[in-house]
C-alpha cells in the first residue's frame, strides 16, 4: 500500500504546470533581451541627477547612471544628452558626457532660460540596442 503516491502525483502535475509557465515566461524574456541592431530597449534603468537641484539657469552638472533590472551598472556608447524647452523656438543644449565609472557618466548642461525643460537621452548598448529616454526637468529656476 503506497497511499503517499496519490498526493505526490498531484504535486508532480502542479509542478509540471509551473515549469511550463516558466518556460513560456523565459521564452518571452529571452526574446525581449535579444535586441536587433537599432531596436530600442526598455530593459535598462537610466538615472539622471542634476546639480544644483532643482536646477537654475546656467551650467548644471549632469550625472547619469545606466543599470540593468538587478541594479548592475551597464556601460553604453554614443551617449548623448540633448536639453530642450517645452516651447518652440529655442536652441537645444547638449551635454558632453565622460565615463567616470562603470555605467556612470558626468557632464555639463547649460540651461539657457528659466522654465520647463526636458532631456533626451540616447545611447547604444554593447549588443547594439538603442536606449532612448525623455526626462522632464520642470521649472528650471532663474537666479
Ligand atoms: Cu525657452
Amino acid at each position: 500500500m503506497k497511499l503517499s503516491n496519490l498526493p505526490d502525483v498531484r504535486h508532480d502535475r502542479s509542478f509540471a504546470i509551473v515549469i511550463g509557465l516558466c518556460l513560456v515566461l523565459t521564452a518571452i524574456l529571452v526574446a525581449g533581451c535579444a535586441p536587433q541592431p537599432s531596436e530600442t530597449t526598455n530593459d535598462l534603468r537610466v538615472d539622471v541627477t542634476l546639480s544644483p537641484s532643482p536646477p537654475v539657469v546656467g551650467n548644471s552638472s549632469v550625472t547619469l547612471q545606466v543599470s540593468d533590472t538587478s541594479g548592475e551598472p551597464v556601460a553604453v556608447s554614443d551617449l548623448q544628452i540633448e536639453g530642450n524647452m517645452n516651447h518652440a523656438g529655442m536652441k537645444p543644449s547638449f551635454a558632453e558626457m565622460q565615463a567616470v565609472g562603470p555605467g556612470h557618466y558626468e557632464g555639463t548642461l547649460d540651461f539657457t532660460m528659466g522654465g520647463d525643460w526636458f532631456l533626451l537621452v540616447t545611447a547604444t548598448t554593447s549588443s547594439g540596442a538603442t536606449i532612448e529616454r525623455k526626462i522632464d526637468v520642470p521649472e528650471v529656476g532663474v537666479q
